[in-house]
């Protein structure tokens, strides 16, 4: 049994043009990844943080670099998509993926907000579910496509990406989750999105990324 899409979740197509993907692919060639090593495994995918650092293994974050100027302009249309503004999204994270590789079950670090991930080149699956044992909800991710997690979809429910069949890299911006009830400062002074931008939920289940 499959579920459907749970609130909060936005797909779009084509968010950015071939050559636009073919640039940045270009400028994320050039970046130095870094390995993503979790209870003493390192996992297949590797990683860039800008804006702030991830410590995956002490869960917390830190100031990094600031954002380059390559991905300015998806920067821009991402926090467009997700009804944000270009500085609420304060890190990009971006991963590369190698054929075979994925990520687990997961919801994303409570330390970040709305979740706009952008996907470039090999086309995936994105898989949701509520907690373990429940249907799944599974979404072809294009690629140049992007999707949204707030509300329900980022904080009651799990995501993840089955092994990829070539290289893909995604590009994820989030806001970062500054008041305690999950709004970022221009969240709170908007209230009429301020519903969208969620409370954490109980916290369950699989680590967090
Ligand atoms: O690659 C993606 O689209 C998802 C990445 C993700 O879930 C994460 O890094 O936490």
């Amino acid at each position: 049994m499959s579920a459907s899409a749970p609130a909060g979740f936005v797909y779009r197509p084509a968010l950015v043009s071939g050559d636009e993907e073919a640039a940045l692919v270009e400028a994320i060639r050039r970046l130095e990844f870094s390995p993503v090593e979790m209870r003493g495994q390192v996992a297949r995918r590797r990683v860039v943080h800008f804006g702030w650092r991830y410590g995956y293994t002490t869960g917390k974050i830190e100031p990094g670099p600031e954002l380059p100027e390559f991905l300015a302009a998806l920067r821009a249309r991402a926090a467009a998509l997700a009804e944000a503004t270009v500085e609420d999204l304060a890190e990009a994270l971006i991963t590369e993926y190698p054929p075979g590789a994925g990520i687990g079950w997961h919801r994303d670090a409570p330390a970040f907000g709305v979740v706009v991930a952008v996907s470039l080149l090999t086309p995936c699956r994105l898989q949701l579910r509520r907690a373990p044992k429940t249907p799944l909800a599974t979404f072809a991710l294009a690629p140049r496509s992007a999707y949204v997690l707030t509300g329900t979809a980022r904080w009651q429910w799990q995501h993840r990406i089955p092994p990829v069949a070539g290289i893909r890299y995604s590009v994820t911006f989030r806001t970062l989750r500054t008041e305690p009830v999950g709004l970022s400062r221009s969240a709170a002074a908007s209230p009429g999105r301020s519903e969208r931008w969620g409370v954490w939920g109980a916290i369950s289940g699989p680590p967090m990324c």
